[in-house]
């Protein structure tokens, strides 16, 4: 951990204006103890309740924060990968606007980051509705099928990824097929990937869309696309 010197923390906001202070303060909080250079960079995916206008005011006189904004919605994937191109820094945690992960496991992320390009996270118990986890279930199992991956939990909503492996690969999805797009690419280049297990946090407000009808077409769409540039 001590050979590392520098970390970006970016995450997206949509839904998430009652989260996104609680986010802001808490990764400010994790940085400062970790004394390392840093910032801060938030995506606004044209949230409907201008959470990326109240991220700006409170980060006002905050240097290593940025807000960067979408003009309008579109999607997950798309908010990450514009969130990933401002990053700076050598080390980049992502994470999501929720709060359902906690800012803090970035330091046992950090513990892995030497012997990995990307550090992926898988959750100790799953804190949704039986629906959502028999299609988190089928989801990692499809994956497994599909791209050989062995991994537990291919797409949660926190990782570590080292800045120079997003120069050698080249992430297209827009959908929430992002993250395990990223954890295949990086594993077919032959890049390290470890595992890292965490606890999650049920949501304290609204209900997460990440799971929508359109969300699972799209991010099908996504994955058979990659399935056939990769394997056929
Ligand atoms: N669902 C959804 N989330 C988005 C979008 N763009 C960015 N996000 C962010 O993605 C994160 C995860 O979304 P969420 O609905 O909580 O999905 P879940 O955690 O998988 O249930 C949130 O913090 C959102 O801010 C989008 O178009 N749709
Ligand atoms: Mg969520």
């Amino acid at each position: 951990m001590k050979s590392i010197k520098s970390i970006s923390i970016v995450f997206p906001l949509y839904k998430d204006r009652r989260t996104v202070k609680k986010m802001i303060f808490r990764s400010q909080k994790l940085l400062k103890k970790l004394k390392k250079k840093s910032e801060i960079i938030i995506v606004d995916d044209g949230c409907p309740e201008k959470s990326g206008v109240y991220a700006k005011s409170l980060s006002q006189k905050m240097k290593n924060t940025k807000v960067i904004f979408h003009k309008k919605n579109m999607g997950y994937g798309a908010a990450i990968k514009t969130g990933l191109k401002k990053c700076k820094y050598e080390w980049i945690f992502q994470t999501d606007g929720d709060a359902e992960y906690d800012v803090n496991d970035l330091i046992k992320l950090l513990k892995k980051a030497d012997r990995s390009d990307l550090v992926i996270t898988y959750r100790f118990k799953k804190k949704y509705k039986t629906s959502r986890i028999i299609i988190s279930w089928i989801y990692n199992a499809l994956l497994r099928i599909l791209f050989h991956t062995q991994y537990r939990d291919i797409s949660t909503g926190s990782r570590l990824i080292k800045k120079t492996l997003l120069k050698k690969i080249n992430l297209i999805s827009d959908s929430p097929f992002l993250g395990a797009e990223l954890a295949i690419k990086t594993k077919y280049k032959g890049f390290k990937v470890n595992e890292v297990g965490i606890h999650t946090y049920p949501r304290t407000f609204g209900t997460g869309s990440s799971v929508s009808i359109k969300n699972i077409f799209l991010t099908v769409k996504e994955m058979l696309k990659l399935f056939i540039k990769i394997k056929i």
